[in-house]
């Protein structure tokens, strides 16, 4: 038995269903691993590496897991994310963090699977190579795409697909997401459409697969970390974008930068960082992430908590409505007397534009319609306002939900169980008490 696994590499493989293959990591690949990963973690190289015994733990990584404020800060991020993974590092914005129009860099929500690369150079020389199913294999730097094509800007949810995963019972494996593995961005970039036509699409492409310059945990180097992709059809929308800049600053290094994909509407897994290589193939791709239960959802309801033989599985392609209360916070407490509350939020929905959002401070008994914000595009978020008027003192709890256009809105409890718990959407709610 390999007693070197810690509990987030095994989650992370069960989340990316390469648990079989992981578990025949021997000691000296981890013992690699945990170089590449130091190297990672401090930005150094390690001078006398190659002396390291395999299977040694770095004293710099002995200890389980790093401190959560550390890594926060390393990465540039607000102190008041969640760091619910350490390795690979994973931080969730809880909902009253989400409370800007724009969501801030700081408090964007991040999840890696795997090591990120050292990006070192010229940014402009970042190189993507289109290939497959195409005309012929084209590699544009980061410089051509800039000047060769149209940019766009769009406002957009990237939304992890375990979004909502804690909300599942009996638990589903994998990063326990609440509702904020999601953020709204301003992307800067070009229509992956743009590119893949100027390539010259082949008549036998229907899907894409995507590689990045990241590193798999177990550190072999010919590993992928994950590898999805989507339909043509999805591709070849006007909101599916090669981005460079997020909220018109260049792309962090810790979403992606130089250049990622951003595909909205479907699983943030589809949005590629670090992307390298776009591959249009004649088969709906298989590489790690599509296969298994790996963002997918059974199709007809399985008895929660059961195993997924035999049951038929489809790819999770639009993620489901979801809303938010974002002002006030889970557990505000307000001055006796207290009769009107002011509420903030936002609501998204995948492919589908959000309809309404209703508030209901009776546990659900009654609805009241909140305001909505106009969107600035296709894939915006619709923030929310509304004035809930409180009969008396006490404690009450503020729901919110969401209906979206083809009037599907989200439930009480999280439904459709499933292994690695996709399509959690049960309705936020917050306390509040006036005392
Ligand atoms: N190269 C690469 N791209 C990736 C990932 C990754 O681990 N490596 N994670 C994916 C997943 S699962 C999500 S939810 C989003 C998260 O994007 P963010 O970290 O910028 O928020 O990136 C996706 N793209
Ligand atoms: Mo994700």
């Amino acid at each position: 038995m390999d007693t070197t696994r810690s509990p987030e590499d095994q989650k992370q493989s069960n989340e990316n269903d390469l648990a079989p293959d992981a578990a025949a990591i021997d000691a000296g690949r981890r013992g690699f691993l945990r170089v590449a990963g130091v190297t990672a973690a401090l930005g150094v190289s390690i001078p006398f590496a190659s002396n390291i015994p395999g299977g040694l733990i770095p004293a710099a990584y002995a200890q389980s897991g790093g401190d959560p404020a550390e890594m926060l800060a390393e990465a540039g991020k607000d102190p008041g994310l969640s760091v619910i993974g350490d390795r690979p590092f994973v931080a969730e914005t809880p909902e009253h963090l989400l409370d800007d129009d724009t969501t801030p860099l700081e408090k964007f929500f991040v999840r890696q699977n795997g090591i990120p690369p050292e990006v070192t150079g010229d940014p402009e020389a970042w190189e993507l190579t289109i290939e497959g199913e195409v005309d012929e294999p084209v590699t544009f730097t980061l410089a051509e795409l800039k000047e060769r094509f149209e940019h766009v800007t769009n406002r957009m949810v990237l939304e992890c697909g375990g979004n909502g995963r804690s909300f599942f019972d009996p638990p589903a494996r994998g990063n326990q997401w609440t509702n904020g593995g999601a953020g709204c961005a301003e992307w800067t970039g070009v229509r992956l459409k743009d590119v893949l036509e100027a390539v010259g699409i082949g008549s036998a492409a229907i899907y894409t697969a995507h590689y990045g310059a990241d590193q798999h945990l177990s550190g072999e180097a010919d590993r992928e970390v994950i590898s999805r992709g989507v339909r043509l059809e999805k591709a070849l929308e006007e909101h599916s974008m090669l981005a460079w800049e997020m909220n018109r600053e260049p792309l962090p290094h810790v979403h992606g930068g130089p250049l990622r994909l951003v595909i909205p509407g479907w699983p943030g897994s589809a949005s590629h960082k670090w992307v390298k290589r776009i591959v249009l193939r004649d088969v709906e791709h298989d590489g790690p992430g599509m296969t298994g239960t790996s963002y997918r959802v059974p199709a007809t309801p399985m008895v929660p908590g059961s195993e997924p033989e035999g049951v038929e599985f489809l790819i999770l392609e639009s993620m489901p409505v979801r809303s938010i209360i974002s002002s006030p916070a889970n557990g505000t407490q307000l001055p006796a007397g207290t009769r009107s509350l002011e509420l903030r939020g936002a609501a998204w929905g995948g492919d589908p534009a959000i309809e309404n959002v209703e508030v209901s401070i009776d546990f659900g008994a009654t609805w009241q319609e909140a305001d909505l914000q106009e969107t600035r595009n296709r894939y915006d978020w619709r923030r929310w306002t509304a004035e809930v008027e409180l009969p008396t003192d006490g404690y009450y709890e503020i729901w919110v939900r969401a209906t979206d256009e083809n009037g599907v809105s989200q439930p009480h409890i999280a439904g459709n169980w499933n292994p690695q718990g996709y399509g959690g959407n049960p309705m936020h709610r917050v306390a509040v008490l006036i005392a």
